[in-house]
């Protein structure tokens, strides 16, 4: 493999064409017109553009994007996250055309982008599942006794959905009917595929995800988890890892699922397994993201490994250089997204020119960052300006240097996620490991940050006005 595309942008561009250059691979970037300058273009050693600012005009351009790549004579295509990276269609097509598709194989892709289909491959495999259907259901009638049998509140949730897009929860058989109603014309014009199912509705879950790792001769490794469980509106802001309530015990079950669930579906390349632990600790399997994912750097932290380095190497069809046994945690990890979003504006995109961008540095500190001073934050993408990782030997140490880091960190010109993620560290409920996937929700208002804007605001200018006195005392303006 002497060289790789990367059919990306932004800070994953960059993160994944980093490994390659230290690999001794060449980089290929493409872009969209407003992306001409952007750093991941001029970080490749080539660069192509393929199309017009909306991604449907260029990064999502499968085929052109190929037909670039075979101009070039690369060898593999890695997609990143979002875009092309779980489109079974394009990674069929990228391997018809003799290019290495960095990722696993379209049937993987295509099983587990269908719940159903996914539940359907892992139920031989004795992974625990929330209590419910693996079926679709169109049936009031027949959904009422299941729900029954199953017990309220229940939810209804889209086959083909994902990130929480067309769930209903039902919390009593009167709602059932018109919830179910919605939820299958949501999915139909959301998804083209009305198809839904129903589960027990686990109240107050934790988001814990496990890392997967899978060669081409058979071999699955697991690399820990990833608790992520602070997050708004399915939006995940902060990821950290290890999670602050497995034991080893439980880390151990939910790790050996995770293997078994990708074995189900011959899995190659990074993978994520997605469970939802509930209060008394018990574990379900929700769903499988065949992509490397946004949050891989705190694993990489935790494992000492290179994510990418890894998926480079199984594509390339060589063993696994790492056994199960060899895989163990140490210290411990925090990431923040950084947003171009005003938390105090209900997180509305805050998109404008990076007038002053200054990124904090020094040890136990990474950013994987794709923006620099001076830039504009293009309106059509996703607004990450970057992901703010803090690695500490506890998750105390962890977090005291994300708090350092947020205030040594220096945006203006747009509103970030960087006075949430500061909300977020600072908390009690956070600092103490007892939260679940309503955090956000629970404690967080405008306010707290508005206040605390204010009493910045206010600390500031009685500094100014200290001096102010003091100079009045030095300065004497000279008597005539
Ligand atoms: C659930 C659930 C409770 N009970 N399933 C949200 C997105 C999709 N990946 C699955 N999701 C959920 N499924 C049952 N049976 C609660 C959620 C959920 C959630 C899951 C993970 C992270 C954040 C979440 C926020 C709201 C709901």
């Amino acid at each position: 493999m002497k060289k790789i595309l990367v059919a990306n942008r932004g800070e994953i561009a960059i993160r994944v064409m980093t490994t390659a250059r230290k690999m001794g691979i060449k980089t290929v970037a493409i872009y969209s017109t407003v992306d001409r300058n952007a750093p991941h273009v001029r970080f490749a050693d080539e660069a192509v553009c393929v199309g017009e600012a909306p991604s449907n005009q260029s990064y999502l351009l499968g085929s052109k994007i190929i037909k670039i790549a075979k101009q070039l004579q690369v060898d593999a295509i890695h997609p990143g996250y979002g875009f092309l990276s779980e489109n079974a269609d394009f990674a069929e097509e990228v391997e018809k055309n003799n290019i290495i598709f960095i990722g696993p194989k379209s049937k993987a892709i295509k099983v587990m982008g269908s719940k159903l289909a996914a539940k359907e491959a892992v139920k031989a495999y004795d992974i625990p599942m929330v209590p419910g259907i693996d079926e679709a259901i169109t049936d009031v009638a027949k959904a009422k006794s299941i729900a029954t049998k199953i017990g309220y509140p229940i939810l209804i949730k889209a086959s083909a959905g994902g990130g929480g897009k067309g769930m209903r929860v039902v919390d009593e058989e009167k709602d059932l009917e018109s919830q179910m109603n919605r939820a299958i014309s949501e999915a139909t014009s959301a998804f083209g595929d009305g198809s839904v199912f129903i589960e027990k509705y686990v109240a107050s879950p934790r988001h814990i995800e496990i890392q997967v790792m899978a060669d081409s001769h058979g071999n699955v490794v697991h690399l820990f988890e990833r608790e992520c469980s602070v997050q708004r509106r399915h939006q995940k802001v902060v990821e950290e890892a290890p999670s602050a309530v497995l034991t080893p015990e439980l880390r151990t079950k939910m790790g050996d699922a995770a293997v078994k669930v990708a074995k189900a579906c011959d899995y190659l390349g990074a993978g994520t397994v997605e469970f939802l632990l509930d209060e008394k600790h018990n574990f379900y399997f929700l769903e499988m993201n065949t992509r490397l994912q946004v949050e891989h750097p705190v694993t990489e932290l935790i494992t000492g490994t290179d994510l990418v380095e890894l998926q480079i190497k199984v594509a390339r069809g060589e063993k696994l250089p790492i056994q199960q046994k060899d895989l163990h945690i140490q210290g411990h990890a925090l990431e923040l997204r950084v947003y171009a979003e005003d938390p105090i504006n209900d997180f509305l995109p805050s998109v404008g020119h990076l007038d002053t961008y200054t990124i904090p540095e020094g040890k136990g500190i990474r950013v994987d960052n794709g923006f620099e001073q001076g830039m504009d934050i293009p309106i059509y993408y996703d607004p990450m300006l970057s992901k703010l990782i803090t690695y500490g030997k506890t998750r105390e140490e962890a977090i005291q240097l994300m708090i350092q880091a947020i205030d040594n960190y220096v945006v203006e010109g747009v509103q970030t996620t960087l006075p949430f993620g500061k909300f977020v560290c600072e908390h009690e409920a956070f600092r103490s490991g007892d939260f679940d996937t309503h955090f956000v929700k629970k404690y967080y208002t405008p306010d707290i940050l508005k206040s605390a804007t204010q009493q910045e605001a206010k600390i500031a200018a009685l500094i100014a006005l200290q001096q102010y006195i003091e100079d009045q005392k030095t300065l004497r303006i000279p008597t005539l």
